[in-house]
């Protein structure tokens, strides 16, 4: 399997994220798209995800598959034990809510705040810009910090007492946050030791080497 991604992006960090939770590191190798040069924009790379986003798995068959949860859920399922999307029907539907809302309300928003309100990746990417827009996206951000700091007060994590895909979405949430340097509120003290618990996790801890050559032992 190969994945199309950009060492430090905060989406294709939760796609990383998943790969190492799963054991899957050694299945896959890693093609770099320059988002600052716009690589994700051409209609090669379209032809690949219509979108023109980054993470994009390609199966060994040839299949793209766009999108972090679809990515995820593919990966998870593929030794046949899901732990990051669900095992019963609930654990399932829990799950895939919480990772939506994580998108919805602070990801994505993060995200939006970025293209819109700041620079983002120049103007040659940047084609369009609100910056009204992009503001009121960053105040969306922060409530939905101060969202799963309310339900992190309840339970260790973001779906309910497993790490799960849900728990890999906000922490995208938070490491874009950290880039675009919009910091947690100080009193979301649950959030703030949330994400320092998963901030250890080796998966996330080690992310971005991941993709590195293999260094052959001396
Ligand atoms: N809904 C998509 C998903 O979940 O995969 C969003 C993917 C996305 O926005 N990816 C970012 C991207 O391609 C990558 S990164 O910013 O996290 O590195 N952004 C470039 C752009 O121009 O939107």
């Amino acid at each position: 399997m190969k994945i199309y991604d950009w060492h430090t992006g905060p989406y294709p960090a939760r796609v990383r994220i998943a790969l190492a939770e799963k054991g899957l590191q050694s299945r896959v190798t890693f093609e770099s798209v320059d988002l600052w040069k716009g690589e994700h924009k051409t209609d090669e790379f379209r032809a690949k995800n219509y979108s023109g986003t980054l993470p994009v798995l390609e199966l060994d068959d040839g299949t793209f598959i766009a999108e972090c949860t679809a990515i995820t859920e593919y990966l998870d399922a593929l030794d046949g034990a899901p732990v990051l999307t669900g095992r019963t029907a609930r654990e399932k539907g829990v799950i895939h809510m919480m990772s939506k809302r994580a998108e919805l309300e602070l990801l994505d928003a993060v995200s939006v705040y970025f293209h819109h309100a700041t620079p983002g990746l120049g103007p040659d990417v940047e084609i369009y810009q609100n910056a009204e827009w992009g503001l009121r996206q960053r105040d969306k951000a922060i409530n939905g910090m101060r969202y799963f700091d309310s339900v992190l007060r309840q339970q260790r994590f973001v779906a309910g007492d497993a790490f799960s895909m849900a728990d890999i979405t906000v922490i995208g949430g938070l490491i874009f946050a950290e880039l675009v340097e919009l910091a947690v509120p100080g009193d979301c003290e649950a959030l703030l030791a949330w994400n320092q618990r998963m901030q250890e996790r080796p998966s996330v801890r080690d992310r971005i080497t991941m993709s590195e050559p293999q260094r052959a032992a001396t």
